[in-house]
């Protein structure tokens, strides 16, 4: 029996498997990309009897190598908060699927475990942008303000380290951060011993002192949008930049766009934090984005699409 771990690459998908295998400690083939590698499970060569968990990743994307899986004999457990569609039903799938803006699948693993390793969901709810989610977690399970600040600065970390158009834009490829932090139980334990904290820290300040000085090509009361240059720091602080940015103008949408070494463009979108829906409805509307309701992107979007994104983006949240 093959155990088969296919998790997303960012803060919340390293989280939600951290959790798990703390719990049930397995050897595993692990299956994991930059964030926006998401088509996943098309990399697992499963077989009967083998067993895969996948973490964080939309099951609307993956649904026909799920199915492939599925009729291989593979038992698949599923953790998700994106758009699923329709969910097969299928006695060898397990699925643990919440798609509420105030989901994550950290949160949801947590759940699952019943908080045997909350700290570490807690991490990933903060890289997530859920901050309030992730607060009251660690209110209800006594984290203080000191260790949740730090828990915030990890889980901001981990979910930068994930941006990138290639591994090559990343510190470290999502499945090596993961070997790191494996052996320790506690967050703090890994902030405190673990240079690859530091390391992230410091490529966040320089990346994100540079995108703050990126003026928006738009912007009114409801929605901002900023054009990011191609380069590798463009490209892995373009979301953590959108959360900010959402944090900072919670009345506002907002959409970051890279331009690619193709010259295509990779578009970021977040809703409004005070009212967080529209994202998804807005980048789906393009044939290669996706996401969730306050989140979402398009991955490679034409430069003769920008004026109908654009329009498109602003017909979405100007109202
Ligand atoms: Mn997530």
């Amino acid at each position: 029996m093959t155990q088969y771990d296919v998790f997303n690459g960012d803060a919340d998908g390293i989280c939600a498997l951290q959790q798990l295998r703390l719990k049930k400690p397995l050897d595993s083939i692990l299956i994991t990309g930059v964030k926006r590698d998401i088509k996943l499970l098309a990399r697992v060569e499963a077989q009967k009897g083998d067993r895969v968990t996948v973490l964080d990743i939309s099951l609307d994307k993956n649904r026909d190598e799920l199915l492939r899986l599925l009729t291989q004999g593979a038992k698949v457990e599923y953790f998700d908060h994106h758009f699923a569609g329709d969910i097969p039903q299928h006695d060898a799938l397990e699925t643990h699927i919440d798609t509420a803006s105030t989901a994550c699948t950290s949160l949801l693993v947590n759940n699952y475990l019943q908080n045997s390793h909350s700290a570490w969901a807690v991490t990933g709810a903060y890289g997530d942008n859920l901050y309030e989610c992730a607060d009251r977690l660690a209110r209800e399970t006594g984290v203080c303000v000191e260790e949740s600040e730090a828990l915030k600065e990890l889980g901001t970390y981990l979910n930068y380290n994930g941006y990138g158009s290639t591994l090559e834009d990343l510190y470290f490829a999502p499945d090596e951060l993961y070997r790191r932090l494996k052996p320790y139980a506690s967050p703090l334990d890994f902030i405190a011993d673990d240079e690859a904290f530091v390391i992230l820290k410091n490529g966040y300040a320089e990346d994100m002192a540079q995108g703050r000085g990126v003026k928006p090509e738009i912007q009114t009361d409801r929605y901002s949008l900023v054009l990011l240059p191609d380069a590798p720091w463009a490209r892995r602080v373009s979301g953590v930049l959108a959360n900010e940015m959402a944090r900072s103008a919670p009345d506002r949408a907002h959409a970051l766009v890279n331009t690619m070494a193709d010259g295509s463009l990779r578009v970021s979108v977040r809703a409004p934090l005070n009212n967080r829906r529209g994202a998804d409805v807005l980048c789906m509307a393009f044939s290669t984005g996706g996401g969730r309701q306050a989140a979402a992107g398009i991955n490679n979007l034409p430069q003769t699409q920008y004026d109908a994104f654009v329009e498109k983006f602003s017909a979405a949240f100007g109202g």
